[in-house]
């Protein structure tokens, strides 16, 4: 008796929902439609990878951040309930700076469910432009109205060919110091400082290429204790880089050696110079250690500090930063930029040169374009990491695809920054030499304007370094290229980007 009120109830209850269907047997059933209409799985693609999502109610999520270079990505799958339809179809693309964005389930009885997708993206350091950016970068630092040549200097025609120029003693003059490498050798090189009176200035001033008999630096003369008694220096220094790491306003030095330059590669240590007022204290900084061939510094982050990108030579070495504590303590990491930079074997030089003025540092890596390392512009961007996928390929010269020096200019005063790029012979191994002039054309495009910019650009000999100073004091910028042991080479500028 219980039983049969309970199924009264039971009966009498569902009746009102029944009695449509009771009505219309005879008709296609509307009520046989399904309602179900819910999305039970959702992957998204970029760059062929899948980026699975979650779905709690109505708000549909990306379990793993996109990577920051990611504008658009893909719909590569879903599931929803049998019968249903969807406003969604497979390859369809989303803006991630559009979202959120509506997703329509629709059950077979035309009755709707809302979703919103939501993607989110890896901002990364999210740091802000800085139209400064470029101040105390060792790029903008390593010019002055002074050049010499360092074996004039020390009348040492073999180990001083590198060469950081900087007021160093705070007096108003600037001062130069040098350090070099012996090829293929495991003596310790020495690093010395000389101390500008102000007389010396730019065209063959104390320049003769190894061809002169005479000494005529006496404008600069060497501080005695520079260093610390007992420093051991570098095997072979590869560049010196200046810069205030220490943020007392006094200028330092960063100098970077790949070490003795043979089978096994040992590779060395850089060493940091910190300006005490009176010469520089000495560090060698022993936690990292390779082939360390080229170098750069800025403030990439925007966070008050000069930091260091390192090239190195993978299987000895990979690719670093250095990132500073703002006193000069530095911490080495390889997550700020793309893998495949930081593998490739055959980039040996790098600057950062705020080329398209976004406020954004950029990363000009180079080294040798025949064996797989494109002269590239890694374009600063808000999360800090340089990208492959942010990046523009600078045009290469047949024949000449080992790129061993960078320097920009305006050179058509059009507000960018245009590329003059020192290339050396790839086919006859560093037998010639290769002046590229590349315009920039703005919108991260770049073209060969070589021809027309430069005359007698090749010829025999390579040289180490590409200059751009204003040589003549014309106001006009001149480039030079500078190798200890041989004559300077000079072009004169006429201001309209033509050189001579
Ligand atoms: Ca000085
Ligand atoms: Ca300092
Ligand atoms: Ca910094
Ligand atoms: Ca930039």
């Amino acid at each position: 008796m219980k039983n049969l009120i309970i199924h009264s109830i039971v009966f009498s209850l569902l009746l009102p929902f029944f009695s449509c269907s009771e009505n219309e047997t005879t008709q296609p059933p509307e009520e046989t439609r399904s309602a179900n209409k819910e999305l039970l799985n959702l992957v998204l693609a970029y760059n062929d990878v899948d980026y699975s999502t979650t779905i709690s109610n109505s708000t549909v999520t990306n379990n793993s951040a996109f990577p920051f270079p990611a504008e658009q990505v893909f719909l590569k799958s879903f599931q929803i309930s049998q019968n249903a339809t969807i406003n969604l179809t497979i390859n369809q693309s989303f803006n991630i700076a559009e979202g959120p964005f509506n997703i329509i389930v629709t059950a077979e009885d035309g009755s709707n469910q809302n979703y919103s997708l939501n993607l989110t993206k890896d901002e990364g350091l999210g740091i802000s432009p800085n139209s400064n950016i470029e101040n105390g970068s060792s790029y903008s630092l390593q010019s002055s109205n002074v050049y010499v040549d360092g074996a004039q200097l020390t009348q040492d025609f073999d180990r001083f060919h590198l060469k950081a120029y900087s007021d160093f003693n705070n007096d108003g003059n600037i001062d130069v110091l040098i350090s070099s490498g012996l090829f293929q050798s495991f003596d310790y090189s020495p690093i010395k400082l000389y101390l500008g009176d102000g007389t010396g200035f730019n065209t063959d001033y104390c320049e003769c290429g190894g061809s002169c008999s005479g000494f005529s630096c006496s404008s600069f003369t060497e501080m005695p204790n520079a260093l610390p008694s007992g420093y051991e220096g570098l095997q072979h220094p590869r560049k010196i880089l200046t810069g205030d790491y220490n943020g007392d306003n006094l200028m330092d030095a960063f100098i970077i050696g790949h070490g003795y330059d043979a089978y096994p590669y040992p590779g060395e240590s850089p060493i940091l110079l910190l300006n005490n007022g009176n010469g520089f204290n000495y560090q060698k900084l022993n936690n990292i250690s390779g082939f360390f061939h080229g170098g750069s510094s800025a403030d990439f982050d925007n966070d008050g500090d000069l930091d260091i990108f390192i090239n190195g030579v993978p299987s000895i070495e990979e690719s670093l930063f250095l990132m500073n504590d703002g006193s000069g303590n530095f911490s080495s990491t390889t997550e700020f930029i793309d893998e495949e930079f930081h593998h490739n074997t055959k980039y040996y030089t790098s600057e950062f040169i705020d080329i398209d003025k976004d406020g954004f540092i950029d990363l000009l890596l180079a080294g040798h374009e025949h064996q797989g390392a494109n002269s590239i512009i890694l374009w600063g961007n808000s999360s800090g990491k340089y990208y492959g996928d942010l990046s523009s390929t600078i045009p290469q010269v047949s024949g000449y695809n080992i790129v061993v020096d960078i320097d920009a200019i305006d050179l058509d005063n059009d507000g960018d920054k245009d590329l003059i790029l020192n290339r050396v012979d790839s086919n006859n191994f560093y037998q010639n030499y290769y002046i590229q002039v590349v315009e920039n054309e703005g919108e991260h495009k770049f073209s060969d304007c070589t021809t027309t910019s430069i005359s007698n650009n090749t010829g025999t000999n390579w040289f180490i370094w590409v200059h751009i100073q204003d040589l003549n004091n014309d106001g006009n910028s001149d480039i030079y290229l500078e190798n200890d042991h041989l004559d300077n080479l000079k072009w004169f500028g006429d201001g309209n980007g033509k050189f001579n």
